[in-house]
């Protein structure tokens, strides 16, 4: 019976605090000893099975791990927080913590991410890569960052190419007269409207029913999406433009950043690096596999191995666009120079 006093000591201890003022320290002290684990709310828009996908869930499990669950990622697959445009807002405000962005949606927000969606900007992927791994990502991470999204790492999206339920698309006039679906930046408005096109920006989440139903004939992506949205289905055309090079952040709001020690945010960034280095890996499988599946599935799909047609067509896009921003001359130049 040694442990009574003892607890008769505890009970009666808290009965005289509780009529004491003093418990609110008292509690205080045990809330923010618990306070310092927090949970981030992460959103992202693909399915369990994408290589973006699995990468966030690689993210959230160093998190926790290196943080010994102090940091704790809980991650809504699937778009089921809603629309791209909205979920980058939240990340902004924090509403939510983390999101996997593609850059397409931001720079209406962070000007000088917008640079990556004028078509063609990227020659291929590895020019992109070295582009954003040098000062052209480094100026792009610091608009984004005065806009309150920190980006602690590229993911990949390949290249974006034309797709459509009616034809092939071999040159700019094939897109005269066609609805496209684009994401909601006016540069891909622009650039539909330079071949003719009709363009339609709309969510992610709409484009099968729409393409399935005629609200749109086309839209615009990269070989995983179109596989993994079941847009091949329903628009059977798929015609390799590769207009479009967009990489994609994992960002974070950045008062919770700022917030942490130097320590974890030297962490954090670490982890999503490393998720980065598996979901680009894991993409360079994922395009052929997607690539495979839905040819084997009866897509008719064309090279275009001259682009320069497509290329000359996006000259009102660039001119309209460096007009309006004459500040990124220098940075779109940049780009262009890098080896
Ligand atoms: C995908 C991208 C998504 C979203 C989507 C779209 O390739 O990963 O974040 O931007 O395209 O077209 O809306």
């Amino acid at each position: 019976m040694q442990a009574r006093p003892t607890v008769n000591f505890v009970v009666n201890f808290v009965k005289s605090v509780s009529r004491n003022v003093c418990i609110g320290s008292v509690l205080a002290m045990a809330v923010s000893a618990s306070a310092q684990a927090v949970e981030w709310k992460g959103w992202n828009i693909h399915k369990p099975d994408y290589p973006n996908t699995v990468a966030l869930d690689k993210f959230a499990e160093l998190l926790d791990e290196r943080s010994n669950g102090e940091i704790t990622l809980k991650l809504f697959h699937s778009g089921v927080l809603g629309n791209q445009p909205d979920a980058i807002e939240q990340v902004r405000i924090g509403g939510l913590a983390v999101g996997n962005f593609n850059l397409g949606p931001i720079g209406p927000i962070a000007p000088e991410a917008n640079v990556v969606s004028l078509p063609f900007i990227f020659k291929d992927i590895g020019h992109m890569h070295r582009a954003l791994d040098g000062e052209a990502g480094a100026q792009i991470s610091a608009g984004m960052a005065k806009k309150g999204l920190v980006a602690l790492a590229w993911y990949d999206a390949g290249a974006r190419s034309f797709y459509n339920s009616k034809k092939p698309v071999t040159s700019p006039a094939d897109i005269e007269g066609m609805k496209v679906r684009v994401m909601s930046n006016d540069l891909y408005s622009g650039m539909i409207s330079a071949m003719g096109g009709n363009p339609s920006p709309m969510a992610f989440a709409e484009v099968f029913q729409s393409l399935k139903t005629g609200v749109v004939d086309g839209a615009e992506n990269n070989w995983p999406s179109y596989e993994s949205t079941g847009h091949f289905e329903v628009a059977g055309f798929y015609s390799n433009s590769q207009h479009l090079i967009i990489p994609e952040c994992v960002c974070i709001n950045a008062d919770i950043f700022n917030e942490l020690s130097a320590e974890d945010q030297e962490m954090v960034t670490a982890a999503a690096r490393e998720s980065a280095d598996l979901q680009r890996e894991l993409w360079e499988q994922r395009e052929i596999s997607s690539r495979d599946k839905v040819v084997a599935a009866g897509v008719q799909f064309n090279e275009i191995p001259d682009k320069s047609e497509f290329q000359a067509a996006m000259q009102p896009v660039y001119d309209k666009y460096l007009a309006a921003n004459p500040d990124l001359v220098p940075l779109v130049e940049l780009i262009q120079n890098t080896d």
